[in-house]
């Protein structure tokens, strides 16, 4: 990472790229501000550059008055069945064993959830996850047992590691460095919200984790309140980037309870990656992007570091946006 930072100031950013109107809070308890906009725009927004074509696909969905679960499952499947990816299903870098293993996690307009970790040999863990919140009693399922779940919902058996992660991991086993480090090498995590026509929003969150990770590591990605929440009532968000700083200060719910006290997506992804360096006295590996998107389809990003960027799609968008950040490299 990169020595030289000019810290930004954050007001200078807070614009950039990003649908600033401001509409968060439950409309039973707070009445909507005269400045809110309050036209309920369907919305579809993922992180990073591959979040282009998850939300293609989850746009699909959302035009033909699909719901935004199903959107948001179709358009992260996409990029976890890419295998040129490698930080997501097949393709994605493995643990220091070279195992790939997956966590995931899906959530509804009902706060129904449901998610999956360390689960390894299936393509598809957000579907599984799915399976998990539909199928089961619970919320969350892991490793030999979510595999066998999986497989007795119907779901392939499927080797993940392609000769590609093979090959770089055999690169890092030279020298077997274990820094958990996540920068723009090694994180890209797709994290996907949606607002539908019928007003209802969902979220999915799906990776292969932290690069080389010890084994048995799992991040925020599966965990409901860190990597992903969804209140319909006022809002969702999600998150990427360092799991372990995101679950300390459990980012994804903090940010739709800030929105429901009133403030922006975008105030809200602020503040919570205010919380982050605050909590952090080293900041030098730390890199974590939040999104958010309220029940009207505003949005809102920001990060630690530069260059975390996110698609947006809507009626008349479909974009990659850069997100406002903290800190230059
Ligand atoms: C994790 N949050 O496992 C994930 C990694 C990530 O972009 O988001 N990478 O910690």
């Amino acid at each position: 990472m990169k020595t030289r930072r000019n810290f930004i100031k954050s007001s200078a950013f807070g614009a950039m790229g990003v649908i600033t109107t401001s509409a968060c809070s439950s409309e039973k308890n707070n009445p909507p501000r005269a400045t809110e906009n309050l036209v309920r725009k369907p919305t579809v927004i993922s992180t990073w550059n591959h979040g282009m074509q998850s939300n293609e696909a989850s746009w699909k969905i959302i035009e033909s008055n699909g719901t935004a679960l199903d959107a948001v499952e179709s358009g992260v499947r996409v990029v976890e069945s890419d295998p040129t990816g490698h930080s997501v299903g097949i393709g994605g870098a493995p643990d220091r064993d070279g195992k790939v293993t997956l966590d995931a996690c899906i959530m509804n307009h009902q706060n129904k959830c449901g998610a999956v970790a360390f689960l390894e040999n299936i393509e598809n863990p957000v579907t599984v996850a799915r399976k998990v919140m539909e199928e089961t009693p619970h919320v969350m399922l892991v490793g030999e047992g979510a595999y066998r779940f999986a497989r007795e919902q119907g779901i392939p058996h499927q080797n993940l590691l392609t000769a590609e992660s093979e090959k770089m991991w055999k690169e890092w086993l030279k020298t077997s460095q274990y820094e958990p480090e996540i920068n723009v090498e090694n994180h890209d995590t797709i994290g996907a919200l949606a607002l539908d026509r019928f007003g209802n929003l969902a979220g999915a969150c799906t990776t292969s984790g932290m690069a080389y990770k010890m084994r048995g590591r799992v991040g925020d990605s599966p965990i409901i309140g860190a990597g992903l929440f969804v209140d319909n009532e006022v809002g969702a968000a999600c998150a990427t980037g360092l799991g372990e700083a995101i679950v300390r200060v459990a980012g994804s719910a903090v940010a739709v309870e800030l929105m429901r006290a009133g403030k922006s997506p975008q105030d809200a992804c602020e503040e919570v990656i205010n919380r982050i360096m605050e909590k952090h006295d080293d900041l030098e590996n730390i890199q974590v992007g939040l999104l958010a998107l309220d029940k009207f389809g505003n949005v809102g990003a920001h990060s630690i570091y530069e260059n975390f960027n996110y698609a947006l799609t809507r009626q008349d968008r479909h974009e990659l946006v850069d997100s406002p950040f903290k800190i230059s490299y």
